[in-house]
């Protein structure tokens, strides 16, 4: 496990780099944009994935200096990849950046440093940021609503979900999580019931859908035929460096 100090020195050396998984349509398989996704560069090359040190970042503290530099990276490279395709990033937050006051003039900051819409941004938060009722939470999300920034909750289906955050907040998206796209068959409804169910309740509260982990084409099926709005998965691109994004993002425009 990486220590404090190896990820103080990697924030100050200017070690991470931001991956980007290409997000689809559905109908129609149109490029809408990407997640982008932390990864740190050691001196040697080595690439280490942020399983390996975002739990670090966050028993530390050290995930407030880190989630910001994500944030303004995000931004940085949303406005490049906004001269070429209308797109949005999307953004993972974690609970500890969400309960420090302050995030959405850091968001407000960001955004208008690169001169880039709300709309090109998403934000990703699971079930258990929502369900925490303090103020600050409440505050935060309220003023990110106002100023027009997307929120989504990732993971979704896995939290031991009250639903009851979905009346407080606006929430503009669920990713239904991959456990529940892995055992998609054709032919077998019940193999979809919990992606269904999602994608039904997510239509009568105006949100929209997007599948994670879809490795198939019979999955992409049958996620398009029960009306899911957009994926991401291995089966249309994994996630990848800047520059091959900005590739794929050229090819398609
Ligand atoms: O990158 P990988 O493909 O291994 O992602 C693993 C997990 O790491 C993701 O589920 C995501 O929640 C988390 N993660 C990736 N990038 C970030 C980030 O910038 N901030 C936070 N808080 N979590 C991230
Ligand atoms: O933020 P989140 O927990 O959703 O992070 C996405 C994670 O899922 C990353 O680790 C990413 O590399 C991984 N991932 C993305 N697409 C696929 C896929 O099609 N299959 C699998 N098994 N993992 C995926
Ligand atoms: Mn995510
Ligand atoms: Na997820």
């Amino acid at each position: 496990m990486w220590t404090e100090n190896n990820l103080r020195r990697a924030l100050a050396n200017n070690e991470l780099e931001l991956h980007f998984q290409p997000q689809f349509s559905l109908d129609g398989r149109r490029l809408i944009g990407a997640e982008a996704l932390v990864r740190w560069r050691q001196p040697d090359g080595t690439l280490i994935m942020p399983g390996q040190f975002i739990p670090v970042a966050e028993d530390t503290g050290l995930i407030l200096p880190l989630g910001d530099w994500v944030l303004g990276e995000a931004c940085r490279r949303a406005a490049e990849l906004l001269r070429h395709q209308d797109l949005m990033i999307a953004i993972n937050l974690s609970a500890v950046q969400v309960r420090r006051p302050g995030l959405a003039e850091r968001v407000a900051g960001w955004l208008s440093a690169y001169g880039i819409p709300p709309s090109a941004l998403e934000l990703e938060v699971t079930e258990s940021v929502l369900m925490d009722d303090s103020d600050v939470v409440s505050e935060t999300f309220s003023q990110l609503r106002e100023m027009g920034v997307p929120l989504a909750i990732d993971d979704f289906g896995t939290g031991y979900s009250s639903l009851a955050y979905l009346k407080r907040f606006r929430v503009d998206k669920l990713k239904i999580d991959r456990s529940f796209v892995s055992g998609l068959r054709a032919g077998n409804p019940d193999s979809g019931a919990i992606a269904e169910a999602i994608i039904g309740m997510a239509r009568s509260l105006r949100m929209q859908t997007l599948a994670e982990g879809v490795e198939t084409e019979e999955q992409y099926h049958c996620l398009a035929t029960m009306g899911c709005d957009q994926c991401q998965g291995y089966l249309l691109g994994r996630p990848m460096p800047y520059e091959d994004f900005l590739a794929f993002v050229r090819r398609d425009a």
